[in-house]
């Protein structure tokens, strides 16, 4: 392992002398490769970080693909700590004056501490179901060579393979499915040796295990009705989960096994299966979670009847049955889109996906298909943990295997859950976007509470930095929260655009009209938040989340009037509430009101750097290469910085990215692809992404050569680190961007691809306006280009220098060949 680096690259250098010699190559691992959407290891995982994810977009599993003991840590994405919110017993807006007061006379120290007693409570953890364990003992399974360990992302089934002496070879197939409800895994033994292996279930939440219909282990738990996050330090690990038998949610686990040529048989907890050539193990799982709302005992699902149903139904079809189903509902969304950037060098894309990562971080060498490949699993992810009514995606999509998870693996909205959705719409997925627009109607009804009893704002509804199942609305903190993090009141602003934004790609009225509400809830909000300052508009108190300035004695603060951040999140979000009420053609006051407060907002600024400025002052920052560059959010994710109508604003972010620097976590690596995308900088947005795609050790991993830091695991997870998924999607989301961007009247082709992506081809994009793009290309310029509406509609496409309008009547589809240049 210490010297893999200079393994490979000896590899590499050998198998370039080699073809130049004429000499037939011998890659690392033999016949591998098995296309270009597979991720495939030689050896079973060691950490999570390596293990393969599966997910119906609620159950999930993390698969470690063990040779004589695999295990499968499991998921679903309605397992949390906690009960309905309440809302907040006092009022606290009160302390709103004083913190201003303090602001007005400059005391940003005192303003600082004030601002501590505008917090709530934090919000819960999102919980781990359990392990289930495949022992294959010493029955033989164990490899004699050619072990593969794999996950087919255009399939979304994981394999792994093993041979032992006598020939006989095991393959096990696993995959999770959403028409079935089921995560399947199918076992099987090619050759004389028959199948040998015991199943066990083991959780760290409170559960009991019984039998069903003879031969299905049933786990019946529940998860705390209380806890606290693993940061707060005034209460101690051990006592952060507060359960309660008759409170908080509960789950029932089924394991079943369909093995006809077997005898199955059941002692000491464990499922027993012994001969036959074939078996099919059935997982189901349902909680008791009804709902942000719902008492989750006294008005929760019929969860055990849920889960006993589900394994019912899948236990009446065969493994191909199921398997066949999956993949063809997984198959009519992942589809949608391809993607070619070129071939990978043969030797190298033969190679494991973790060696092509170390190779791909320490060298030069290109891989445009590894590249193609991170793109696209993005969707894969997206597709596997966002199916679920009102619960998103979490931090960790749905994947994770700890009681304290870091940050509670909750929904944190200063940037990390907005991230996970933006490939949603660009990506072709708007179906999947639907989690978390139904989640922000629910944060829209618990904000309301919040707005008038944290900051006294009677309309609207806003929402803080955290949020969780229960769509918790408050800031955290509960008094001693440092406010960089914990005192930000935009997160409902932010969200709401996504409202905006999935009609902009859809033109879906019917939506727009049924989620409008919610959106102009933000912006009143926003509206009567806003204060006079110096003639213009803005917040008081604020923060830049989670950078500081420094006062003039050199001590950090975050709190201020004025943030550059407040205004541009303010700024997106009644643009948006206004264009959807025109669109809608309603609220003709509304429109007016929210129209003349745009007038009246505070500029940007330019500091004396050159960059945007981030906060009233053009003070110095705390941290100058600071993860956070949320002042740029009109540029991306927002859209009124442009470089045709802001060039000086445009220049000035430009300048604020190189100040930043190249290193940051994952999620800020992904976020700053699409920002030099947006600012048409293609070499920039490719050194990022390549950035991003930096290889980094399990973060268990402790040996010399371990590397640490932002990038991406060997199984292609985003590393902050720890894992977060949102650098994944921030990723995805960018690559399309450098592709093809869009407003409501306008698509540009190819508007910052870089040189090393020469020629390619993408079809399936989708853009504003409710188009659906793909594009050919050659030496970095457009040779055809598809367009396509369902409603039909007019734009202006803007391609090699040039611009064609088009008209496309509903269900059209054109192709445009490009002009030799
Ligand atoms: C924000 C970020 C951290 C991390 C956390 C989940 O607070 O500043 O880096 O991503 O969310």
């Amino acid at each position: 392992m210490k010297n893999i680096v200079s393994y490979l690259r000896n590899i590499f250098r050998n198998a370039v002398r080699n073809v130049f010699a004429g000499v037939a190559i011998v890659s690392a691992t033999v016949g591998a490769y098995a296309g270009d959407l597979v991720m495939h290891y030689d050896r079973p995982a060691r950490y999570f970080e390596e293990a393969l994810v599966i997910g119906n977009g609620k159950l999930g599993a993390t698969v470690y693909g063990g040779i004589e003991d695999d295990r499968l840590s499991l998921n679903d994405i309605t397992l949390w700590t906690g009960m309905p919110e309440k809302g907040s017993e006092n009022d606290l807006s009160g302390n709103v004056g004083k913190v201003r007061r303090l602001l007005d006379a400059e005391d940003y120290a005192g303003a600082e501490n004030a601002n501590k007693s505008l917090q709530g409570h934090y919000s819960e953890n999102y919980q781990p179901l359990g392990n289930l364990r495949i022992s294959y003992g010493t029955s033989g399974h164990g490899a004699a060579g050619g072990f593969y360990r794999g996950l087919d992302i255009s399939e979304a089934v994981a394999t792994t393979r093993s041979q032992v002496e006598d020939g006989t070879a095991y393959t096990r197939e696993y995959l999770a499915s959403s028409p079935d409800s089921v995560i399947a895994i199918r076992v099987t033994a090619s050759g004389n040796r028959p199948l040998e292996f015991s199943l066990g279930f083991d959780s760290q939440l409170p559960h009991e295990v019984s039998w069903r219909k003879g031969s299905e282990m049933v786990i019946d738990g529940y998860a705390a009705a209380h806890s606290y996050p693993v940061y707060y330090g005034a209460v101690p690990d051990s006592l952060k989960h507060e359960y309660d038998e008759d409170r908080g949610i509960r789950f029932r686990t089924i394991v079943g096994v369909d093995a006809p040529q077997s005898r199955i048989a059941m002692s000491d907890g464990r499922l027993t299966v012994k001969g036959g050539l074939e078996a099919t193990i059935l997982i189901s799982n349902e909680t008791s979670f009804n709902g942000f709302d719902k008492d989750p005992v006294r008005s929760g699902k019929d969860y055990k009847a849920i889960a006993g149903r589900n394994i019912d139904n899948a236990a009446a079809k065969s493994f191909e049955e199921i398997r066949s189903a999956h993949v063809s509902d997984y198959k009519r969304l992942f589809g949608r889109v391809s993607l070619d950037l070129g071939e990978t060098d043969r030797r190298i894309r033969e190679m494991p996906t973790d060696m092509q990562l170390r190779l791909y971080t320490d060298s030069l060498q290109s891989n445009p298909e590894l590249e193609a490949l991170y793109f696209q699993f993005g969707r894969y992810l997206l597709i596997s943990s966002s199916r679920t009514p009102g619960v998103p995606a979490n931090l960790q999509g749905l994947w994770n295997e700890k009681l304290l998870p870091p940050w509670s693996c909750n929904y944190t909205t200063n940037i990390n859950l907005e991230e996970n959705y933006w490939p949603a719409e660009n990506t072709n997925l708007p179906e999947l976007h639907m989690p978390l627009l139904d989640f922000i109607g629910n944060l829209a009804t618990n904000g309301r509470d919040t707005a008038r009893k944290f900051y006294g704002v009677e309309r609207g509804w806003c929402l803080g930095h955290n949020s969780d199942i229960w769509a918790m609305t408050n800031p955290v903190g509960l008094g001693a929260g440092d406010p960089m993090w914990a005192s930000w009141n935009m997160g409902g602003a932010w969200l709401a655009s996504h409202i905006w934004e999935h009609y902009a790609y859809t033109l879906d009225r019917d939506f727009l009209a049924r989620y409008y509400p919610y959106l102009k809830g933000a912006a009143e909000f926003c509206i009567d938040w806003l204060v006079e300052k110096d003639g213009v508009l803005t917040t008081s108190p604020g923060t830049s989340p989670e950078n500081r300035f420094l006062l003039p004695d050199g001590h950090p603060v975050a709190t201020s009037y004025g943030t550059t951040s407040d205004n541009a999140m303010i700024r997106q979000c009644l643009m948006d509430a206004g264009a959807a009420a025109k669109t809608l053609g309603v609220d003709s006051g509304f429109i007016a009101e929210a129209d003349s407060v745009l007038r009246r907002l505070a500029p940007y600024r330019i500091g004396k750097k050159g960059s945007l400025q981030e906060w009233w002052h053009d003070w110095e920052e705390s941290e100058p290469a600071h993860r956070h560059q949320s002042h740029l959010y009109g540029l991306y994710p927002g859209n009124h910085i442009r470089r045709d109508s802001m060039p000086e604003i445009a220049d000035a972010c430009h300048r604020t990215l190189e100040l930043r620097g190249p290193d940051a976590t994952g999620w800020s690596t992904g976020w700053r692809v699409n920002l030099y995308s947006r600012l048409g900088d293609g070499e920039m947005a490719y050194t990022i992404y390549r950035r991003l795609l930096k290889y980094i050790s399990p973060d268990e991993y402790v040996g010399d050569d371990a590397v640490r830091g932002g990038g991406t695991y060997p199984n292609l997870l985003d590393a902050h680190s720890p894992f977060q998924i949102d650098g994944n999607f921030g990723g995805t989301a960018g690559v399309a961007e450098m592709l093809v961007q869009s407003t409501m009247t306008d698509i540009y082709l190819l508007p910052a691809l870089p040189a090393q992506w020469r020629d390619g081809s993408v079809a399936g994009l989708r853009a504003r306006g409710g188009f659906t793009v793909g594009i050919d290309w050659k030496n970095g310029a457009v040779v055809s280009a598809t367009i396509g509406s369902e409603k039909g509609g007019c734009t202006k496409l803007h391609f090699n220098g040039t611009s064609v309008d088009i008209e496309l009547k509903p269900g059209e589809t054109r192709r445009i060949n490009a002009l030799p240049r």
